[in-house]
């Protein structure tokens, strides 16, 4: 049985800021020291999931991580109580600071790459967690992730566990982000890299954050039959243009690709691959005299999320930018008018997290799910109506509706932050997921 897709969107945390943090992601470093609205981001993400568990899409919430991480400020030499950790970070450290102090856990389709359990040699749902070794802010996210999904996901007769691939550049893992999976008659990942350690093409201007080796390290954890897997190299040039993850420029569902015709190195012969290995193969191809690659990354139109209804036709749910550029707008709909499986276009409002280079995929992670093992998930983590009360109820109490770099100095905002993400666990019956709560 192959399953059904649910979609786990990570909650934005209360320290969400605009700190140019990731080179190579143009949104990032545009609005680098910007003003950052905590409790909008957090009510936005809230009113996407919500708005897709109203039509039927299984949605579930991964909570925020709890930032400043005073670990890591110890382990680079702040010393003393946590306030005068904080203070004294501020003073000397800035940007260690900002960084130690992102919401980044928000984008869950960094979290991990996560297996269906039909694809597995051992039959179970197979979680590695990303390492995010490319950027110092998101590296730290590791452990806590391994925490939430081992509560979220908890019955290890269903679901099986990886922690991080090593912290090294040349096994550098971004996790979902950078891997598809079609299926019809027969399941076929397909996992994207942007560099091989061993060499070969690569970006010049900005980082290849996911390489070979990482991806195909991964597909060995999770048992997958090596026939039905493929690997391909993103184009470097659009790496270069700010294509910092796969998912910014295709997106994938069934036997769907919805991509840019320079998304990937050698894309004319990758397409007969697929089509050669996935039954039905429906390749939707934007070029670009309609869209430059430039065009993808400002309106992340191909960073929609897929949605199969129950008709067996697609959704595409798009940020707003997508619908505010008039060419992109324009293709939208006569690719919605057009002989395919897409058949409504949903369009949010996402502005606090795309100004930081995320939108709708970036905020979730897939999780393929057969209703066996669906039963097993954590049920309190499910959106519906009393959680969606809840939660906005919990936002509108803890949460800051501004935010700067120089904010990231109080100390009081430690306190909000631990007081805030307690009290999540306990909606959330999670259990003691944070090192604060050890
Ligand atoms: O890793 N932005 C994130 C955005 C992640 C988007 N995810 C996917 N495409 N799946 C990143 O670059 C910006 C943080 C800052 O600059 O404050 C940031 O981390």
């Amino acid at each position: 049985m192959s399953g059904f897709e649910a979609n786990f969107d990570g909650l934005v945390g209360p320290t969400h800021h605009y700190a140019g943090l990731s080179v190579g992601n143009e949104a990032s470093q545009n609005n680098r020291d910007g003003l950052s609205n905590p409790k909008k981001a957090a009510l936005q993400g809230l009113y996407k999931m919500k708005a897709l568990a109203d039509r039927g899409f299984v949605q579930g919430i991964l909570p925020p991580q709890p930032r400043p991480n005073l670990r890591l400020l110890r382990e680079v030499g702040f010393q003393g109580s946590d306030e005068q950790v904080i203070r004294q970070a501020a003073h000397a450290a800035p940007q260690l600071l900002s960084a130690f102090s992102s919401a980044s856990s928000m984008w869950t389709a960094n979290a991990a790459t996560v297996s269906p359990s039909a694809d597995s040699a051992d039959g179970k749902v197979h979680f590695t967690v990303a390492n995010l070794n490319n950027k110092l802010h998101r590296m730290q996210e590791a452990p806590t992730t391994s925490a939430i999904l081992g509560a979220t996901f908890a019955d290890p007769r269903y679901f099986a566990h990886h922690a991080a691939l090593p912290q090294h550049g040349d096994l550098g893992d971004e996790g979902a982000a950078n891997h598809n999976r079609f299926c019809r008659e027969y399941d076929r990942q397909f996992f994207v890299y942007g560099r091989r350690a061993s060499g070969g093409i690569a970006p010049v201007k900005y980082p290849a954050r996911q390489t070979l080796e990482a991806s195909e390290a991964v597909a060995r954890l999770h048992q997958l039959d090596p026939r039905y897997t493929v690997f391909a190299q993103q184009a470097p040039q659009a790496i270069d243009r700010g294509v910092f993850h796969n998912d910014v420029i295709a997106v994938s569902n069934r036997q769907v690709l919805f991509c840019h015709e320079q998304a990937f190195a050698d894309q004319t012969a990758l397409l007969q691959q697929l089509a050669q290995r996935v039954p039905g193969f429906t390749p939707l191809v934007v070029p670009a005299s309609r869209v430059s690659v430039a065009e993808a990354v400002a309106t992340y139109l191909f960073n929609s999320q897929l949605l199969s209804r129950a008709d067996g036709s697609m959704a595409l749910i798009l940020p707003q930018e997508a619908q505010e550029h008039a060419g992109v707008w324009e293709y939208l709909n006569e690719l919605l008018a057009g002989d395919n499986p897409i058949a409504d276009l949903r369009v949010f409002d996402l502005r606090e997290s795309m100004a930081n280079g995320g939108g709708p995929a970036c905020l979730r992670l897939r999780v393929v799910l057969t209703a066996e093992e669906y039963q097993a998930v954590n049920p309190h983590v499910l959106m519906n109506d009393t959680l969606f009360a809840t939660l906005n109820d919990w936002v509108d109490r803890y949460y800051r509706d501004r935010l700067t770099q120089a904010d990231l100095a109080d100390p009081q905002l430690l306190r909000e932050g631990r007081d805030a993400l307690d009290r999540l666990t306990q909606i959330l019956q999670l259990g003691s997921v944070y090192p604060f709560q050890q």
